[in-house]
């Protein structure tokens, strides 16, 4: 079995989280990965302090074992979000898409664990400065809003750049991943893709029919013109938004054509209006499973390509 620090740092059982996808990752999917030995994390993506809280006590009444909150810092709604993890003495906080830097002293003083996402040596030494307890080094091969840098250079180099454990993510599905980011330096792994496919995660149909059948070459990133780059599936949304960067176009025409596109594929399905968030290993997830069959197969899968790692060494 495969323990390391994190564990014991997090009070789990796997060191594998759930990735803080936004409108996705909700109480009901964060307390089934908790209840499966990882830490499930709810998302509070674009919504209100009072949603959020919603979620986050949806997800105490599922589970006693611990799960964390995913803080989107380029959402309105950060400053009041940030501070209701402090009142409800969250035990776990992820960021994304942005710095946290103003946050840290309040979520210490409310004896959070906070883990900020790094998609920089800079971002990563900052944080290690300012206490946070591990970083998670993703790499654009993730869905979502992506940094410059692949996991296979990021994760090194955020190895290097800390002594904080570092959790490897993007373009993690399966075991062979998770021991690829442990070999890398790694002593936890960060997946949100492969939870699409959770029985608990509740996405509208279109969405996760559209991960199964998904290949390799089905996501692309849009969004690098108005600065927030974003990975998602190919649909006709993507491919038109794509074309429509290049055009005439003005960024406010841009930006509202965007707007609310993310919400609409997860409960819509809508594939000429919404924007369907998605890593590159959508290609990797085949099945609906349980939550908890997804965090045990990831590690019990790592388990003997660790082993066989030496087989070259002679
Ligand atoms: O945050 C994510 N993935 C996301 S956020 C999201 S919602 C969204 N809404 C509007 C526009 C864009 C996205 C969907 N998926 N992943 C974590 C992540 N964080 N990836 C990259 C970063 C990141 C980027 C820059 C972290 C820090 C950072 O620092 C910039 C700075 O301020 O120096």
């Amino acid at each position: 079995m495969i323990k390391t620090v994190l564990c014991d740092l997090l009070g789990i059982e796997y060191p594998v989280l759930q990735g803080g996808m936004a409108w996705i990752a909700d109480g009901r999917l964060a307390a089934a990965v908790s209840e499966g030995g990882g830490l499930g994390i709810v998302a509070a993506g674009n919504g209100s302090a009072e949603r959020t809280r919603e979620q986050v006590r949806i997800a105490r009444s599922l589970t006693d074992k611990p799960f964390g909150l995913n803080i989107m810092l380029m959402s309105p709604h950060a400053d009041e979000v940030a501070q209701m993890a402090a009142e409800e003495h969250i035990a776990v906080v992820t960021t994304g898409a942005g710095n946290p830097s103003k946050y840290m002293a309040m979520w210490k003083d409310a004896g959070i664990r906070v883990i900020p996402v790094v998609a920089s040596v800079a971002m990563a030494k900052l944080m290690t400065r300012l206490g946070a307890s591990a970083l998670i080094a993703e790499g654009g091969e993730s869905g979502g809003h992506v940094g410059e840098l692949t996991t296979m250079v990021l994760l090194p180099l955020v190895c290097d750049a800390t002594n904080l454990p570092v959790i490897g993510a993007g373009g993690i599905a399966d075991g062979r991943g998770v021991a690829a980011a442990f070999m890398l330096g790694a002593c936890g792994v960060q997946v949100g893709t492969r939870f699409l496919s959770a029985e608990e995660c509740s996405i509208h149909p279109t969405y996760r029919e559209k991960i199964l059948k998904a290949n390799d070459l089905c996501t692309m990133v849009t969004g690098k013109r108005l600065g927030h780059p974003v990975r998602s599936l190919r649909t006709s949304f993507a491919r038109d938004y794509a074309k429509a960067e290049y055009s005439g176009m003005t960024d406010e025409e841009l930006s509202g054509r965007a707007s609310g596109a993310f919400p609409t594929a997860v409960r819509d399905g809508d594939l000429e209006k919404g924007c369907f968030l998605a890593g590159q290993t959508a290609a990797m997830v085949h099945k609906v499973q349980p939550a908890a069959e997804i965090v045990r197969e990831l590690i019990e899968g790592a388990e003997p390509v660790l082993r066989g790692a030496t087989q070259w060494v002679k």
